[in-house]
């Protein structure tokens, strides 16, 4: 690894719909990035580790009930409670391969229909990533995948309205979109090209910087 001062980890995010993929290409990018000597953590949101994450975790699974807009501040206080052991692995040059971020928050609480701008406020000026993957597949394709079904989100017509919303958020950003229905192993090779020049241009010292602000 470069270790110049400004060195440093890159912010990699996987997004898409509920069984797109994420948890499985985001552990393969980690191992793939370990093997080459990279210093990497898998992380994900909603962390369910924490008192916040523990709340999100029951009203997932249906066990309490909370109003929209507070579930929304929830998931987004969620982040903030992760935001300077965040800053400081990445300044320290780990990689953080983080399944889900602010843009789930907004797309999942848009398509029950809390306004866009209000929806993103909360985010802003968590750290911005340096790279996002969007792991696209239809509600239909994802509904066929094991373990579908279980928990609040997991029903077809709500997947079309976080659809809608992922595209709004992709309107004038650089995310790079991956065919998620190919085998896994076509999907794995395609991440690990774009996720590769993305850590060698933050070991060069690309500058962090703040979401949406
Ligand atoms: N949410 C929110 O509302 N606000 C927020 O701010 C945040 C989240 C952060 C919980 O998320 C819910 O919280 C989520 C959004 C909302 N609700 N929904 N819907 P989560 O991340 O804990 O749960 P999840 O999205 O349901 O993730 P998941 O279950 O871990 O799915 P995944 O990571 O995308 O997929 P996977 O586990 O890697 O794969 C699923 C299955 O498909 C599995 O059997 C695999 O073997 C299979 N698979 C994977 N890839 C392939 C390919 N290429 N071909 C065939 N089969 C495959």
């Amino acid at each position: 690894r470069d270790s110049s001062s400004n060195s440093r980890g890159a912010l990699v995010v996987l997004e898409g719909l509920d069984r797109c993929g994420k948890t499985t290409q985001a552990s393969r990018l980690a191992q793939y990035l370990e093997g080459l000597g990279h210093s990497v953590e898998l992380w994900r949101f909603p962390d369910r580790t924490t008192s916040v994450g523990q709340m999100i975790s029951s009203y997932l699974s249906n066990e309490s009930q909370l109003d929209d807009h507070t579930i929304h501040l929830l998931f987004s206080a969620n982040r903030w409670e992760k935001r300077s052991l965040m800053e400081t692995k990445l300044k320290g040059g780990t990689t953080i391969i983080l399944d889900r971020y602010s843009y789930s928050g907004v797309a999942f609480s848009c398509a029950k229909g809390l306004n866009f701008e209000w929806c993103k406020a909360p985010e802003v000026g968590l750290l911005a990533p340096d790279l996002v993957l969007y792991l696209n597949i239809s509600p239909k394709m994802a509904a066929e995948r094991k373990g579908y079904g279980s928990e609040r989100y997991e029903q077809i017509e709500f997947q079309n309205q976080v659809v809608e919303a992922y595209r709004d958020l992709m309107i004038g950003s650089n995310w790079q979109i991956v065919d998620a229905c190919q085998p896994m192993e076509v999907i794995e090779k395609e991440l690990q090209e774009i996720v590769l020049d993305c850590v060698k241009k933050c070991q060069n010292g690309a500058p962090l910087s703040d979401l949406w602000s």
